[in-house]
Parts: C-alpha cells; structure tokens; sequence
C-alpha cells in the first residue's frame, strides 16, 4: 500500500468543492485536477476542445464522458507519482467505471453534502481568476483588492454558468447524476459525506478525516514493510511466532486468546487479545503488532473477508468476543471456527 493519497472530491456546483480543495491541498500538498479548470482552460486558450466544449459547458450541460475522461486521464497520468485530488471528475457513472478500468486507486472519496438553496445564493456571488483556478466569493472570501486576484492583481470575472436559470440548471442535473456515484464508491468504502452549509464549518471534518486516512495509510505501509520483511525471511510455509519461534503444522492456524479486562474503546470493539507469542501464517496472515500497553491493539488479521470487522483505527480488523465462547470452544479458537461462528450468527441475525 502507497501511503500517497488519492482523493476524490463530489458535491453539487457550488457546493464548494474548489474551496475546500485548496484547503486540502495547502495542508496535504496533494495536487488538485479540476476537470471544470482544465475545460476553461481549453476555452479560454480557444483550443479544438475548447471551442466543442464551450457552448456545453456555458449552459451548464456536461460535455461527453469519452471526451473529458480522456482528458482528466492524460493529466491524471503526469500525476501517478504523486498525492492527488480529483474535482469535478468523475461526475457519472461511466466516468467511475473508466478510472476503474484503467485501476487508478482511489483512496476517499469526499461527498460535500450543502441544501441547494444556500448554493445558489452563493453563486451570485462568485468570482474566480481563470489563470489559477482561485476563487472568490464577495461575501465569503472576498479578493483583498476589489475584483483583483489577490496573487497577481489580475482581474476576476465571474463564470458564464453563474446565471441563476444555469445554477438551477447544473442543480437538477447534478441530482441526477450523482445518486449512482454515491452508491457505487459507498459499495467500495471509500466514501465519506460531509454535510453543511458552509465550508468553514465543513473543513474541520474533512481535515480530520483526512488526517485519520493519512495515519491509517502510514500504518499499513509500515505493516506492509514488515511483512515482506518476514516474506524474504522465511523460506518455508512453517508458521513461526514473531519471536522466532515454531509451531507444529498441523497448529498453523491456532492462535491462543484471552480476554481482554476491559474494553478499550467501543468504537473500536475490541474485546479479546491475543497472547503473546501469536502465530505468523503467511498464508493467511495472521500476526502480532508486537503489542504495547492495553489501550494498544496487540492482534490484527490480515484477511479481507468481509465479516472481520474493520475498526476504523489504523485499518485493522479486529476479532471480536461475541463469536469467541470458552465454554464451548476451549482455550483458544481457530480462525476456521471462528469465521464459522461469526457466519451463524450474523445469519441467524
Ligand atoms: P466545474 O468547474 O466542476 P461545478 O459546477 O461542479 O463546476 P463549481 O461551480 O466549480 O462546481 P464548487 O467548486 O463546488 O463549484 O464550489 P466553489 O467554487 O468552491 O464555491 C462556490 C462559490 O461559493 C465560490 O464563490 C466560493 O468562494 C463560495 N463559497 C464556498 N464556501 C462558501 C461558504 O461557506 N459560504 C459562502 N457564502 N460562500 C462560499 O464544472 C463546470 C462545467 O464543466 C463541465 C460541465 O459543463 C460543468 O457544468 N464539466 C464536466 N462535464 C462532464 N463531466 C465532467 N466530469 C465534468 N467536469 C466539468
Ligand atoms: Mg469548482
């Protein structure tokens, strides 16, 4: 895992997703695609695409999905090696599906939830520097000097697609096209939705979010590194226990636990923790972080099947003592039964 972000930002026209995002870019330093921006930039520059685009895009109609996923992908392309942030794309379903294809990851997906009657009162407003992308709101981040950028002193003008009968028009196609994206990436888990009705008091939450995002993508590239450290150590499927110790085959999957005193956190639920020495399997991960103090998950799986419970705390995936009974499974369980258990009972539920 590459501890780079790749991030997607979704809202409505003037939900604020361009302010937000030189928010996220200031304080993540990912670099920010605005499809919207590379389109003004082709009319603007009077380019072939600019002069197809124009007439769509000035009566707030998208332009084709073939046409701008081409687009944003070439760009995109320069950026791979990079943090990233996507704005405006994708915007329809077969946009998504174009990324997916071409297996550009995605690592959230930022969903500006703000009513639509506080937007088109806020686009009245707006005025941008077409060079740069910034942009101004004369009640809310008005330019230091009237109708000037504050960086170049350049003069702002305010987009052909701000006409109320245009916003009204984005709006109600907006509505229409996002509901299939807000499934598609809730299905993938990389979805967060931020509701508001302005940026100061949605930016908070995405900072922490992101920051939460961050940590959990350090967490897993430092686990990663470890486990190919393990990988090109060991030479033989023998599970061995962090410690160097081994176990018979036969046990490779046995992992003893004990429950925990109390719990630490119910967010995270965590209720059982492995002894130490747990079992290394390479097969099916399974391995200690090497532990710390109680408050500290000692235990993570390393399995993607769908019933071990995420967490949501450095992306581990917890064990869980509802599906663990001593008095029927002894002293200690198998990750078989234990799966097991959890599928009989989240059936019988
Ligand atoms: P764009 O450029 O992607 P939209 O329509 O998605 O355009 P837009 O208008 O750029 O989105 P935004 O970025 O969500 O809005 O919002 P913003 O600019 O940050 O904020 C709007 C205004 O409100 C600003 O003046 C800001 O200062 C102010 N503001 C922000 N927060 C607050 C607040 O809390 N309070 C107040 N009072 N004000 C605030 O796409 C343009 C066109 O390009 C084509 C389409 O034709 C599209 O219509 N296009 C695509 N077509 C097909 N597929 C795609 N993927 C396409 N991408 C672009
Ligand atoms: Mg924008």
């Amino acid at each position: 895992m590459s501890s780079k972000l790749r991030l997607i930002i979704l809202g409505a026209p003037g939900s604020g997703k361009g302010t937000i995002s030189s928010r996220i870019v200031r304080d993540f330093k990912v670099s920010h695609l605005s499809s919207g921006d590379i389109l003004r930039k082709h009319i603007r520059e009077e380019t072939e695409l600019g002069l197809k685009v124009k007439e769509l895009v000035s009566r707030g109609q998208l332009v084709s999905d073939d046409l701008i996923t081409k687009v944003v992908l070439a760009e995109l392309g320069r950026l791979s090696s990079t943090s990233w942030l996507l704005d405006g794309f994708p915007r329809t379903l077969s946009q998504c599906k174009a990324l997916d294809a071409k297996k550009v990851p995605v690592d959230r997906v930022i969903n500006l939830n703000v009513p639509f009657d506080v937007i088109v009162n806020r686009l009245k407003h707006r005025w941008i520097h077409p060079p740069s992308g910034r942009v101004y709101n004369l009640e809310f981040n008005p330019p230091k000097s009237p109708m000037r950028d504050d960086v170049t002193g350049e003069p702002l003008i305010q987009r052909s697609d701000d006409r109320e009968d245009v916003v009204l028009q984005r709006l109600k196609i907006y509505e229409k096209q996002v509901k299939p994206l807000v499934d598609y990436y809730t299905s993938k888990k990389v979805l967060e939705t931020f509701t508001g009705n302005t940026s100061d008091f949605i930016w908070p939450l995405v900072k922490t979010n992101l920051q939460a995002l961050k940590a959990q993508k350090h967490a897993a590239e430092t686990e990663e590194h470890q486990l190919a450290k393990i990988d090109s150590t060991s030479s033989s499927k023998e599970p061995v226990t962090h410690t160097g110790h081994k176990y018979a085959p036969d046990d490779f999957r046995r992992v003893r636990f004990e429950v925990a005193e109390k719990k630490v956190s119910p967010n995270w639920g965590i209720d059982l923790i492995a002894q130490d020495p747990v079992v290394v399997c390479n097969e099916r991960i399974v391995w200690s972080s090497g532990g710390g103090p109680l408050g500290h998950p000692k235990v993570f799986i390393r399995l993607d099947a769908p019933e071990i419970h995420d967490c949501g705390y450095s992306g581990r995936k917890f064990i869980h003592k509802k599906f663990y009974d001593p008095s029927k499974h002894g002293a200690s369980i198998t990750y078989d039964d234990y799966l097991k258990e959890m599928h009989k009972q989240e059936f019988a539920a």
